[in-house]
Formats: structure tokens, sequence, C-alpha cells
């Protein structure tokens, strides 16, 4: 297993850049750890390749900028040339830890959110041999992450950090899927719930944390940065990054084009806090919030529609493209006055998502 890696990682290496391609390897070798394991390969056949085909479905399928960007934070830290084979195949396997626990989140996700398509597929429960396995599968995808820390951090000074890293940020993720699901629940509109401040809550914890904040404090820890500080001041910056990336997600839903984000938005449908709704309510009359009380939540098209419409008569794209602008002026500024970590750090990420459409 060891030469497999070795020699998996020098091919990365002796070509070395940093892409989707080169990155894809390290999940090849990471699948092909996990299917040696002694649980799977005493199975059956057919089980072998369940486990091998729930991976494949959801595990590589995204965008990627999570799992990819642990690399990205090392190297900016400590300079490309500086990092040997090994270092980058840990980068790029804690990268990968990312994007597994991504799709165990997804996976699950997707049945609370009753949504039926995701990367362009259907959602793995939506598959006919599938159904509530999905429940028992989510659950491998996690147990997956800390097979991968041990098999590549064992031995390594920050491994307990990573391992706590990993346990606390999926904490506050289902936390904040707590507060997502609680603060909307079927078929009961209470308006009163739907603040902007309740909702920076709900995403910070769910989307905000593992999404910018673990990629970034993995490349920390993989760089030997241990001052507490340098983590508060990343997590500060990167939660109000990851709160702006979850309004994007919340506009898409509504006004994406399906065929480019991958997903049919059930936002309106699934009565959430988004930030569209939120924002309709800070602007919306008297005879407006009646028109939410009677159509938010409810899944037939016609009341979706007057939800639409409405947004539409408030001018929410033109108030969220404005928001836009506003994080990404506050959130340039802040990255250019911290010294915590290079500009590089978060200029990378913050490149990456702003204006995006998927
Ligand atoms: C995104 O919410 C948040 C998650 C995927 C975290 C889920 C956490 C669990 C503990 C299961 P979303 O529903 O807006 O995402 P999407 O629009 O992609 O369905
Ligand atoms: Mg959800
Ligand atoms: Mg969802
Ligand atoms: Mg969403």
């Amino acid at each position: 297993m060891v030469s497999d890696v070795m020699q998996a990682s020098k091919r990365q290496r002796s070509t070395y850049t940093h892409t989707r391609e080169s990155f894809m390897d390290v999940y090849y070798i990471l699948r092909e750890e996990l299917m040696k394991d002694p649980v799977v390969q005493s199975h059956p056949t057919h089980a072998k390749e369940w486990f091998q085909e729930v991976l494949d479905y959801n595990v590589p399928g995204g965008k990627l900028n999570r799992g990819m960007a642990v690399y990205d934070v090392l190297a900016a830290i400590k300079g490309a040339e500086a990092l040997a084979e090994a270092d980058v195949l840990q980068a790029n396997a804690l990268g990968w830890c990312i994007e597994w626990l991504q799709a165990f989140f997804l996976v699950a996700d997707d049945i609370m959110d009753g949504s039926i398509t995701r990367r362009g597929q259907p959602c793995w429960y939506k598959q006919e041999k599938v159904g509530m396995i999905a429940c028992n599968d989510y659950i491998l995808l996690e147990c997956c992450i800390f097979k991968i820390i041990k098999q590549h951090m064992a031995g390594h000074p920050g491994y307990l950090k990573v391992m706590e890293l990993f346990h606390e940020v999926t904490y506050q993720t289902a936390h904040g899927q707590l507060l997502d699901l609680t603060t909307a629940p079927q078929g009961r509109v209470d308006l009163s719930k739907y603040t902007l401040d309740t909702y920076m809550r709900i995403v910070t914890y769910k989307t905000a944390y593992y999404s910018f904040y673990l990629p970034v404090a993995c490349g920390m820890v993989l760089a030997g940065i241990t001052d507490p500080q340098a983590y508060a001041t990343a997590e500060d910056i990167l939660l109000d990054m990851g709160r702006y990336f979850q309004i994007q997600d919340d506009y898409l839903d509504c006004y994406g084009d399906p065929e480019v984000i991958g997903k049919i938005g059930t936002d309106i449908e699934d009565n959430k806090c988004s930030w569209l709704i939120c924002t309709a309510l800070q602007h919306a009359s008297q005879e407006q919030q009646d028109i939410i009380k009677a159509h938010y939540g409810a899944s037939d098209p016609a009341s979706v529609a007057h939800i639409k419409e409405l947004y539409e008569k408030l001018d929410l794209e033109a108030k969220f493209k404005a928001y836009e602008a506003q994080s990404y002026a506050t959130l340039s500024q802040r990255i250019a006055e911290q010294t915590a970590l290079p500009r590089l750090v978060f200029t990378s990420l913050l490149d990456k998502i702003y204006k995006r459409c998927k």
C-alpha cells in the first residue's frame, strides 16, 4: 500500500502543478486505501461494489474548491518550492477529507431538504436502489474521514489538532443544521423568526465553519502554525466569507440556472429562513407580508410563483448585487489590514467565489 501511495505521489510531483487532475489522482489513492481496509476486503463482492459506488457517486463530483484550498493555503504560507512530496500528498489527503465531509453532509441534507438533484444528477437517496440506505451511507462517508486522517497524519505533530478540528467542525455544522431545520418547521410559517440576525447565526454554523474555516485551519496546522491568535484572526475573516458564500447559495437557489448550479432550488417550498425571505420581510408592506404568510413554505407551483413575483417587486436581485459588492469591499479591506497570514491565503478563496454563478 505504501509503495502504491508513493508511486502515485511521485507521478504527481514530477509534473506537479495543482490542478483538478492532480487533486483527483489523490482521490484514487485514498479510494484504493479505503478499499484495501480489512473490513471492506472481507465483504462479499456486492458490498465492496456498493461502498465504492457510494464514494464515486458522492465524493468527487463537486467544484472541489474546499478540498483544493488546503494545499493552496499551505503553499501560500510556506512557498510551493519549500514543499516535499510528502507535504503535498498530506495536504491533498486532508483536502479530500473536507470533500468527504461535504459528501456526508450533502447526502444527509438532501434527504432532510427533500431535494431532487445534486451536482447535475439525482440525489443519492433518490436512486431507486438506495432510498434510506443512504442514511447508513452517509455514516460510512463520515467514518472514511478518520481512516484517511489516521493513514496520512499519524505521527505528525498536528495529528490531534486535525482530529479535533474535524470533530468540532462537524459538531458546529450539525448545530447549524439544527437551527436551519427548526427555524423552518414544515407547514408552519412564523415570520417573526425570519430576521437577518437569526439567519446569520444559522449560516455561520451550517456553512461557514466547514466550508471556509476548516480548509484554512488544516493548511495552517500543516504549516506548523500554533499561535491561537492567528487561528482567531483567520476564523473571524473566514466566517464572514462563509456567510457571504451561503447568501450567494440562497440567491442561486432562486435565481441560479439549475443546469449550471446542478441542483433545483427548494428553499421557498421548504419554508427556509433564507437571505431572500429575510431581506424581503425587511422591506415588505403589510399587504406584501400577507402574501408571504399565505404562500411561503407551500409546495404548489402557484404559491412559489407568488413569492418569486414578490421578490421581483422588491427588487431583491439588485439588493443582492449591492450586498455582494459591499461584502467584497469589506472583506478585501480586512484581508489587507491583517498581518496574521499572507493575503493570498484569503484572496485565493475570495476570488474563487466572488460573483459566482455556481
Ligand atoms: C447547506 O445548506 C448546508 C449543509 C449542506 C450542511 C448540512 C449539515 C448536516 C449536518 C447534514 P443548504 O441546504 O442550503 O445546501 P444546498 O442548497 O446545497 O442543499
Ligand atoms: Mg439544508
Ligand atoms: Mg439543501
Ligand atoms: Mg441552498
